[in-house]
């Protein structure tokens, strides 16, 4: 258990260091009152008994070693949930310019939704840890998705979990049009915030407009006097 504990340390570092960093890329953005791209993020280091079955699939022994680190690059993961679908864009963006991190794979189920429906966009760093031993680099997964897929996903892995997996072809159906219904939600909640910033601009310019036409007309109704 020793051994687990120490190859695992500095995971659970990063996990801690990576979420205070991508927490505070949203305070930035609320800092200057401009929409943020993130609405939250979690993170977490998997826990053993999920490592241990991901051996058993992958048929690589259940010991700390390179191979299983090489294999297994979410042993620490993160998540950042968006509003809006294209907020995920911005994000990975962001993800890619960053300097104390480097992004080494990207894999996009959202235009390229999973057989169950699931949709999210996955980015796989590289990131150095800082150690007594010196500097250790590590894999971590960045799991960004938006409110409703997180909606989807965390409900269909628990029902997974529960079911162990052996779901029957019906249920599997069903919540695959669940994750549909979830997508089209969040097509319709980018339609109504691009109507809603069309007409703001539209009365934005309206305003200036009629205000600038008041001014016009006050200072010519006061040179008359
Ligand atoms: P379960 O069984 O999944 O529900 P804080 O430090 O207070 O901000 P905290 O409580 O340490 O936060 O954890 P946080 O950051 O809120 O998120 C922990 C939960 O996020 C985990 O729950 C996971 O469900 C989920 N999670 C976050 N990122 C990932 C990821 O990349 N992969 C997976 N599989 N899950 C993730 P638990 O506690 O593990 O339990
Ligand atoms: P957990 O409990 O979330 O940690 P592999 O190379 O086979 O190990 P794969 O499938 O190539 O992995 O990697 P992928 O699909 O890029 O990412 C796997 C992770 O994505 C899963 O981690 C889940 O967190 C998430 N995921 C992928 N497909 C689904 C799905 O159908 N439903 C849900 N709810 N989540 C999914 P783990 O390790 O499987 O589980």
């Amino acid at each position: 258990m020793r051994q687990w504990n120490q190859f695992l340390e500095p995971y659970k570092q990063a996990v801690d260091e990576l979420k205070i960093k991508l927490k505070g890329i949203r305070s930035q953005y609320n800092l200057e009152d401009i929409h943020t791209p993130i609405e939250f993020v979690t993170g977490r280091v998997k826990p053993l008994a999920s490592i241990y079955d991901k051996t058993l699939e992958k048929g690589i022994p259940f010991e700390p070693s390179a191979e299983l680190a090489a294999e297994l690059p979410d042993i620490a993961g993160l998540r950042m949930m968006c509003q809006f679908v294209d907020d995920i864009g911005t994000v990975v963006e962001i993800l890619r310019q960053r300097k104390d991190l480097k992004v080494i794979e990207e894999r996009d189920y959202i235009s390229n939704k999973k057989p169950s429906g699931y949709r999210s966009y996955h980015v796989i760093i590289e990131y150095p840890v800082q150690t007594i031993d010196g500097e250790k680099t590590i894999f971590a997964e960045i799991q960004i998705r938006t409110l409703a897929m997180n909606f989807w996903a965390s409900i269909e892995h628990t029902l997974n979990y529960k079911y162990e997996g052996e779901m029957p072809p019906a249920i599997n159906h069903r919540l695959e049009k669940a994750a549909e219904a979830a997508f089209r939600l969040d097509e319709e909640m980018s339609l109504i915030r691009d109507e809603i910033q069309d007409a703001q601009q539209y009365f934005s310019a309206f305003k200036e407009y009629a205000t600038r036409g008041y001014s016009q007309k006050k200072e010519k109704g006061g040179g008359s006097k």
